[in-house]
């Protein structure tokens, strides 16, 4: 064969048509020809539907004489589907015939369930054939108004998931149905290995895209790069570069590029070069299957999104043996130049796949529901980039129909000076009553935690209203404050030591969404949770459940817990509270974009966003928006996100509580309201909870 540029021979330049995809009248008449030739035509005097249909409707069976050529199928404009339709009608009415009788050998059971997992493939091959055929016209078309799934997205886990290797079993066992390929079940031994949990997504490929993975070599495997080179890949199938950004071909016609959805259509050496450019490498067959039979629940999308590719050449397992006749020719003689990809995708039948199946195709093949899912070796100890959760969360927030963003984010240095700054607001009373409120109830509560305890604070900002409990509880063994803001929280812890100099005080800079057991330094005495300030109105109701139970279990039993708690009021004396006259809460709110800026390296303009301020009484809560005041589009790297004239980006949340939510609250995340003290008006709770 003549070679062209870069070692690619005319048969690799052909396969920018696309001979793989085939029509989808061929689909369907291929299933059931399958039928008949693997089952009926092997009964003693039968007679075939139609001779000529037979070199049709075979795919690549060579015991069963002559064929079209894959690549030509699309150039048949016979048999019509009317026809076709009429063979598959006749098909299922022998078949049915059949079933009828039941089998007359021991092999025709399982040629039956082959024909069934065969016809599961093709509707996948199906979707794959009709989104191939509709990317390559101008008319942008869709063939569906909705994506057809199998289930839902889920959502991501973040993170890796670690396994010690040694000694394991992979491959299909004697029960059930398997394909050939996936047998005989056997030992092999595995290293140390760790799993990301989530598959990777688009906004990780733009990453890719934009620190030029596919201009520099040093990524890529030689016959790869050779790929990229001639056929000029520069992202993945289906992808255009547009001015408003990157535009991908689905079922449901061209659309945006979802950063946060895993990514589709790449090839084995794409893969692999974006697993080489991340300093990970991609799972082999075994780790991943090991991995989806100890602990699928510890990974979102295993199968119902993309198949994923894998390190491991498509291959027969120690003591393989194919299906006995003529599918035999199913999966074995495909045994070699192939990758395996596990999982399963969207499009994937209900049902069809299980954690041994092996799917295989060649490395450069694009146009399948492919993905990566990245592996390593060793335990992977998370070393996030200081900014990694701050920067998904704004592209998860900025991607939704309606834009937001949890309100963690405010609590940089500048943000938590402001919260400061706020509390001292004549319109913001929630600070003020609740230390009032809490040196009224502080001596008889502090009487009820005995010696040696420790005080463990979420959200503990400047540690102020703290000084009312340590006043109170004078043999406190230690103090934990626990809060994202690292300048606020050693800040404060300073000035605890310099005025408590008896305390063990133990700053934790973290995640009250991600407790861990306080310090071991902390000693053994009782803990007592203290959330002041209504923090936890911020959190929806869920999240705000989920928080308290993992308190719970992480304080232990015997634990008591103050919890503070902003009441319903007037929306008047709500609004004022979160629209101060001085711009200090407007400020707090707009100061997110600067930081977005400053971390992120966003371009927003912060002064063409309004604060706002609004009651909504549906869910008991204050929310704060910024609004854009003018259409404008903000970008994150290549990300580019559109904004409305009008459009908001909710940025917080402040639920108000009455006894009866604050009971439901603590009752549903297994607490016991011991006493609930409400002050005098504008009025705040505080709720004493034992464990
Ligand atoms: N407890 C103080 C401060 C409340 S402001 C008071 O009542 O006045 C909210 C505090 O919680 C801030 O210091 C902020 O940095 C912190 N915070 C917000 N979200 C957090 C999170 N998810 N994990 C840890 N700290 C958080
Ligand atoms: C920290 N948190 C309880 C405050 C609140 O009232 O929701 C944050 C705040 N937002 C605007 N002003 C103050």
């Amino acid at each position: 064969m003549p070679q062209l540029a870069a070692g690619l021979s005319a048969e690799d330049l052909a396969a920018q048509s696309m001979p793989d995809a085939s029509p989808g009248k061929w689909h369907l008449g291929h299933v059931s020809w399958f039928f008949e030739t693997m089952i009926l035509a092997g009964r003693p005097g039968y007679r075939v539907v139609d001779e000529r249909l037979n070199a049709v409707f075979n795919s690549y069976y060579e015991a069963l004489g002559e064929r079209v050529e894959r690549a030509e199928r699309g150039l048949m404009t016979r048999p019509s589907l009317a026809e076709v339709m009429a063979y598959r009608a006749e098909i299922d009415r022998r078949m049915e015939a059949w079933l009828a009788e039941g089998p007359s050998d021991r092999l025709e059971p399982y040629l039956f369930a082959l024909g069934l997992h065969h016809e599961q493939q093709h509707q996948e091959l199906f979707l794959m054939d009709v989104l191939n055929l509709m990317s390559r016209s101008r008319l942008d078309p869709a063939a569906y108004e909705a994506e057809p799934r199998v289930g839902e997205r889920e959502a991501r886990l973040g993170g890796w998931v670690s396994f010690e290797g040694g000694l394991t079993q992979i491959g299909a066992g004697d029960d059930g149905f398997a394909f050939d390929n996936e047998r005989p079940a056997h030992r092999v031994w595995l290293e140390p290995f760790s799993l990301a949990a989530d598959l990777t997504t688009n906004a990780d490929w733009i990453e890719f895209i934009d620190n030029g993975g596919y201009r520099r070599a040093e990524f890529w495997l030689a016959d790869g790069w050779a790929r990229v080179k001639a056929q000029g890949w520069a992202a993945p199938l289906y992808w255009r570069e547009e001015a408003a950004g990157w535009s991908v071909m689905t079922l449901t016609g061209r659309r945006p590029v979802d950063p946060t959805a895993p990514v589709r259509h790449v090839s084995f050496y794409e893969a692999d070069a974006f697993a080489r450019w991340s300093g990970r490498r991609l799972p082999t067959e075994a780790e991943w299957e090991q991995a989806a039979r100890a602990d699928p629940t510890a990974f979102s999308n295993l199968t119902g999104e993309v198949w994923q590719w894998t390190a491991s050449a498509y291959a027969p397992y120690p003591g393989f043996y194919p299906t006995e006749g003529t599918a035999a020719e199913y999966n074995g003689k495909f045994m070699a130049n192939q990758m395996v990809l596990r999982g399963g995708a969207f499009a994937t039948p209900q049902g069809h796949t299980r954690p041994s199946y092996r799917n295989f195709y060649y490395p450069h093949q694009r146009w399948m529901f492919a993905g990566v899912r990245l592996a390593a070796d060793g335990a992977v100890i998370e070393e996030t980039g200081a900014h990694d959760g701050f920067r998904q969360d704004m592209i998860d927030g900025l991607s939704r129909r309606v834009k937001a963003l949890p309100p963690k984010w405010f609590y940089d240095a500048e943000g938590s000076r402001l919260f400061e700054e706020i509390t001292r607001l004549p319109e913001y009373y929630p600070t003020r009553q609740e230390a009032a409120l809490l040196r009224r109830v502080a001596p008889e509560w502090a009487g009820r935690f005995g010696s040696d305890a420790v005080l463990v604070e979420l959200g503990s900002g400047a540690s102020e209203k703290t000084r009312i409990v340590l006043d109170a509880a004078r043999d406190l063994a230690a103090y934990v404050p626990i809060d994202i803001s690292p300048s606020a929280l050693n800040e404060a812890a300073d000035r605890i030591r310099a005025d408590y100099p008896g305390l063990k005080v133990l700053p934790v800079v973290g995640d009250f969404e991600h407790l861990a057991a306080p310090p071991v330094e902390a000693g053994q005495g009782r803990r007592i949770g203290f959330f002041p300030g209504s923090t936890i109105g911020n959190l929806t109701p869920e999240a705000a459940v989920t928080l308290l139970r993992s308190a719970r279990e992480v304080l232990g039993e015997g634990s008591l817990f103050i919890l503070g708690v902003d009441l319903v009021k007037s929306p008047e004396v709500l609004v004022a509270a979160y629209d101060d006259a001085l711009g200090v809460t407007a400020a707090f709110n707009r100061n997110l974009l600067v930081r977005a800026n400053r971390d992120l390296g966003m371009d927003f303009e912060p002064e063409t966003f309004d604060h706002v301020a609004l009651w909504n009484p549906e869910h008991s809560r204050m929310e704060m928006h910024l609004k854009a005041t003018r259409p404008m589009t903000v970008r994150l790297g290549k990300l580019a996100f559109r904004f409305n004239a009008g459009e908001t980006v909710h940025t917080e949340s402040s639920r108000k509580f009455d006894e009866a939510s604050v009971k439901a609250l603590a009752q549903a995340a297994g607490w016991g309201l011991e006493a609930f003290e409400v002050g005098p008006d504008p009025a705040v709770g505080l709720a004493l909870l034992v464990a």
